[in-house]
C-alpha cells in the first residue's frame, strides 16, 4: 500500500507505507498475556506466519517468494527438531473484493470461495507445508475479530468521529493534504480519489508513540535468542525513524455499511463493518484462538467456545511480510496486541520486492513472471531453489529468464544433478550399487559445512545456508571426483581399495546433501534419498552427521534430477 495517512489533524510525513490517523487519549497498557492456564503436556510451537494475500489478485512471483521463504523456514525448524505451526491464507474482505464480485456477477462469498480454491491449489503447487490456511470470511476468524473489537471498545480504546476529506477507493484508505503532489493531484497508485464526509470509529494511538520505540531499541538484548524485533536492520531503522519523526495518527477501524457491506460487522454498531486491515491482522491470533491457544483464549475471555484442539502458539515466532506492509505489522499490530493484553510477536522478518527485467511487474505491460507456468516447465524445486538462492531476505530482487535458466543449468543440472547422478551411477557400475566400507576422507569438511548450514538456518539466513551447501559441499564433491578420477581408478584392480574410499565418500556426501537440502527443495531431496535406496524422508538435520550409510547397503536406480535443457527459452 502506498504511504497514505488519514486524519483531521495535520498529518506529519513518514516514509513507511500504510494508513493512520491520529488523536489523543491514554488507555492503560496491559503488560502481557493474561494468566492463561497451560496444560503441562503442551509445548509452545514455533509459530510462523505469512501475509495473507488479497483473494482477488492473481498469485504472482512476489506471493510465491514470500510463501516459499516461510516454507523453507518452517521445514528447517522442523528438521532442526522444533514443533512448528505454519500459517498462511487469504485476505477476503473489503471494497476491492466486493467490487470484483459485483463485476463478475457473483455474491462476494461465492466469488471468494471460487478464488480460494485457486489459491489453495497454488499453495500445493509451491509444495508448502502449511499447517492451516486461514480465510478471513470464515466464521472462526470473524468470531475472534468481533471478540477483540468488543474488548477494545469496552476498554475505551475506540471513539466515534466525523471524517471530512479524501479517500482512495483503490487503496481503501484516507488521504490527507500531504499525500497530494505539488499540482494538487494524487499519485496514480491511489486510483480514484473521492471526497468524503462520514462517521467512523477510531483507535486511539497517540499514547503509543514511545513504547514501540523502546521495544524495538531494547532488542536484541531483550530477546533470549538475541534477535532483532524487526529484520533486516535497515527496515528496523526505517520504523524507528518513522516513530521518532511522526506523531502517530489514530487508526480508522471501521467503514460505514452504506459504502461497504463485505466486511465483519462491528459488534457494537451494526451500521459499520471492520476496516479490512484491522480484520486481516487479527488472522495471526484468530487461528491460535480456533486452535485452542490458552493465552489467546484467555485474552479474549470466553468469547471463543469449544476449540477443537489445544495448541500453544502465541506469540508468533516470525511474521514473514513484504516491505510495503511493514508499518501495519511493526506499528499498528503491536499496539493492537498490547491493547488486547497479548505479548508481541518475537520477530517481523521483512523481504523485498521482485521486479522483472528491472521494472515493476505489471500485467498491463506484460512483464510478469507466472510462477505456475515456470513450475510446469521447470519443476517446483527449480523455482524454489532459484528464488531463495537469487534473493536474500531484505533487498529487492530482479527476475530475468536468462538468470533463472543460467542457475538451473550451472547449479542444478551441472552442479547438484551431475554430482548425484555420476556418484550413484559409478557406484552401480563399479560396485553393483553396494555401498563399500565406510571412509571419512571428506568428513571433516562436510561436517563443518553442515554445522554452518544448521547455524544459518537457525538465524533464518536462507540464502547463506544454500550458498554454503553448494560452495562447500556440491562444488567440493564435484572437485573431489575430478581430483580422484574414480573412472581411471576403476581401470586397475590394484586401486580397488582407493576406489571403495572414493565411492563411499561420494555416496555419503549425496546422503547428507539430501538432508541439508530438504527444507529448500524437498521433492528433490526425497528423490535423492529414494535413489540411495533409503526409506523415510531426509527431514531431520540430525541425519546429516557423517557415516550414516552402512557398508553392504544397496542403492536404487540413479535417475537425472534436473534434466538438461539444451535450448534456452526466450
Ligand atoms: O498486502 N515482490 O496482500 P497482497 C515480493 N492482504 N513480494 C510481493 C510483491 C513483489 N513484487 N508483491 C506483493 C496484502 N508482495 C494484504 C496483507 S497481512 C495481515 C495482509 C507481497 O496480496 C506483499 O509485500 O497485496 C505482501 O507481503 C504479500 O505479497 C501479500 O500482498
Amino acid at each position: 500500500m502506498p504511504g497514505a495517512t488519514a486524519g483531521r489533524r495535520p498529518a506529519t510525513t513518514g516514509t513507511l507505507p500504510g494508513s493512520t490517523r491520529c488523536a489523543d487519549s491514554s488507555p492503560q497498557l496491559p503488560s502481557g498475556p493474561s494468566s492463561a492456564k497451560v496444560s503441562p503436556r503442551m509445548r509452545k510451537r514455533f509459530y510462523l506466519t505469512t501475509a495473507i494475500d488479497y483473494v482477488n489478485g492473481e498469485p504472482h512471483l512476489g506471493h510465491a517468494y514470500e510463501k516459499i521463504v516461510a516454507d523453507v523456514i518452517a521445514r528447517a525448524r522442523r528438521s532442526l527438531g522444533e514443533e512448528v505451526f505454519f500459517l498462511t491464507g487469504l485476505d477476503e474482505h473489503g471494497q476491492k473484493v466486493q467490487q470484483a464480485a459485483l463485476d463478475s456477477g457473483k455474491k462476494p462469498q461465492a466469488y471468494c470461495d471460487d478464488l480460494a480454491a485457486v489459491w489453495k491449489g497454488f499453495a500445493k503447487k509451491l509444495n508448502l507445508s502449511n499447517d492451516d490456511f486461514v480465510r478471513t470470511s470464515e466464521p472462526r476468524h470473524q468470531t475472534a475479530v468481533q471478540a477483540i473489537l468488543s474488548k477494545l471498545n469496552a476498554a475505551g480504546h475506540f471513539y466515534k468521529a466525523q471524517y471530512r476529506g479524501f479517500y482512495s477507493l483503490k487503496e481503501e484508505t484516507f488521504l490527507t493534504e500531504k499525500d497530494r503532489r505539488a499540482d494538487r493531484t494524487f499519485d496514480a497508485n491511489y486510483g480514484q480519489v473521492v471526497e468524503l464526509v462520514e462517521d467512523n470509529y477510531y483507535f486511539h494511538l497517540r499514547e503509543h508513540q514511545q513504547w514501540p520505540i523502546e521495544h524495538i531499541e531494547s532488542h536484541p538484548e531483550l530477546d533470549p535468542q538475541g534477535r532483532e524485533f524487526i529484520e533486516p536492520f535497515y527496515r528496523r531503522n526505517e520504523v524507528l525513524a518513522f516513530l521518532k519523526n511522526n506523531a502517530l495518527e489514530d487508526l480508522c477501524i471501521s467503514r460505514p455499511l452504506a459504502r461497504l457491506n463485505w466486511g465483519i460487522p462491528l459488534p457494537f454498531d451494526e451500521k459499520f463493518v471492520t476496516y479490512v486491515w484491522f480484520d486481516a491482522l487479527v488472522n495471526y491470533i484468530s487461528v491460535p484462538a480456533a486452535q485452542g491457544d490458552p493465552a489467546v483464549l484467555a485474552a479474549l475471555k470466553s468469547e471463543i467456545r469449544n476449540p477443537k484442539s489445544e495448541i500453544e502458539l502465541w506469540p508468533a515466532d516470525v511474521h514473514v511480510i513484504g516491505k510495503d506492509i511493514l508499518k501495519f505489522h511493526a506499528v499498528y499490530w503491536p499496539i493492537t496486541l498490547r491493547a488486547i493484553g497479548l505479548p508481541l510477536p518475537k520477530q517481523i522478518l521483512v523481504h523485498g520486492w521482485w521486479q522483472k527485467d528491472g521494472q515493476k511487474m505489471s500485467k498491463s505491460t506484460g512483464n510478469i513472471v507466472d510462477p505456475i507456468s515456470i513450475i510446469d516447465e521447470w519443476g517446483v524445486d527449480a523455482f524454489r531453489y532459484y528464488v531463495v538462492r537469487e534473493l536474500d531476505i531484505g533487498p529487492d530482487g530482479n527476475w530475468t529468464d536468462a538468470g533463472f535458466q543460467a542457475r538451473y543449468s550451472a547449479e542444478l543440472a551441472n552442479g547438484l544433478g551431475n554430482l548425484v547422478n555420476r556418484s550413484l551411477s559409478m557406484l552401480k557400475r563399479y560396485r553393483n550399487g553396494v555401498v563399500p566400507p565406510s571412509s571419512d576422507e571428506l568428513a571433516p569438511e562436510i561436517n563443518q559445512a553442515a554445522g554452518h548450514v544448521r547455524d544459518r538456518l537457525r538465524e533464518n539466513k536462507l540464502q547463506e545456508a544454500l550458498m554454503s551447501i553448494f560452495f562447500s559441499i556440491v562444488d567440493r564433491a564435484n572437485q573431489y571426483v575430478d581430483q580422484t578420477a574414480p573412472f581411471k581408478l576403476a581401470r586397475d584392480p590394484a586401486n580397488a581399495a582407493r576406489l571403495d574410499q572414493v565411492l563411499y565418500n561420494l555416496t555419503e556426501t549425496c546422503r547428507i546433501l539430501a538432508v541439508l537440502l530438504w527444507p529448500f527443495i524437498p521433492a528433490t531431496a526425497e528423490k535423492i534419498f529414494a535413489q540411495l535406496g533409503l526409506g523415510g524422508r531426509p527431514d531431520q538435520m540430525s541425519y546429516a552427521d557423517w557415516g550414516g550409510l552402512n557398508a553392504g547397503h544397496s542403492i536404487a536406480e540413479p535417475v537425472a534430477l534436473f534434466p538438461r535443457k539444451d535450448r534456452p527459452k526466450n
